[in-house]
């Protein structure tokens, strides 16, 4: 109960300290036909960066987790751009692959968004010290690979950025390196009734996995299943 509150008091503490950027949508551009791909680790500050603009965006993705140590994606991405930084982004649409955080917010904001970078994303270094404090509170969360099965399929995830639920969530698939489909509804998302209607309710995270026909609502619930699942 005591290690519960812990968890999600620093995650609401790491929302706080970025000002809940990705609670809501913000204003949208031309739609990707083909969906991203970001390779990422949670506990980055840069990747929150990403994974910001792609909430506000309302845009989806295929994550590849990338914590230290793991031994699939990062290895990727050293062979696909030559270094292994993060976050990568691959958009198949324009063939572009890019590495550096305010790079890619750009690109994204140019190409989907109205051109214009939102406000908490274009503040500089103010910008990357919050994300920093957001990743300080949570020391670890999501950065260290633990062994972990191959799921067949990617797993999916109906999340938004700012939620404290949700990146409990996050972290716990991207330490065990579990590749997923991010669907992101956050406030005003054109996606949430798409979501509602195959969920039954307004409510995230949630997690489907095609491997085990399983669905599932309540952070808690999915750490456990991941863990039970997944985990070696
Ligand atoms: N200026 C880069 C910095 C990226 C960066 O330093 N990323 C760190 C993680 S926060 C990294 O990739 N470190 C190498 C590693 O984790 O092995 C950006 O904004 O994207």
């Amino acid at each position: 109960m005591l290690a519960r509150m812990f968890d999600v008091g620093t995650s609401l503490a790491a929302t706080v300290n970025r000002g809940a950027t990705g609670i809501a949508v913000g204003k949208l551009g031309r739609r990707p036909k083909r969906r991203l791909q970001l390779f990422e680790f949670e506990a980055c500050p840069y990747c929150r960066k990403v994974r910001e603009a792609l909430s506000i965006l309302d845009l989806s993705a295929e994550v590849y987790p990338c914590p230290k140590n793991g031994p699939r994606f990062r290895q990727e991405v050293e062979e696909r751009g030559g270094r292994a930084m993060f976050p990568y982004l691959v958009d198949p649409n324009t063939g572009r692959e890019m590495y550096e955080s305010s790079d890619i917010v750009r690109y994204l904001f140019a190409q989907y968004g109205d051109g214009s970078v939102a406000l908490p994303l274009a503040l500089g270094p103010l910008t990357d010290l919050s994300s920093f404090a957001a990743s300080v509170v949570r020391p670890g969360f999501g950065a260290f690979y633990r062994e972990a099965r191959r799921p067949e399929k990617p797993l999916e995830l109906y999340s938004f950025e700012a939620s404290p639920f949700c990146r409990i969530v996050r972290e716990q698939l991207c330490a065990l390196e579990l590749p997923y489909v991010l669907y992101n509804v956050a406030r005003g998302s054109r996606e949430r009734s798409a979501f509602v209607a195959r969920s039954g309710k307004m409510q995230v995270p949630y997690l489907v996995d095609p491997n085990t026909d399983s669905a599932l609502f309540e952070s808690a619930d999915i750490v456990d299943y991941l863990e039970a699942t997944y985990a070696v």
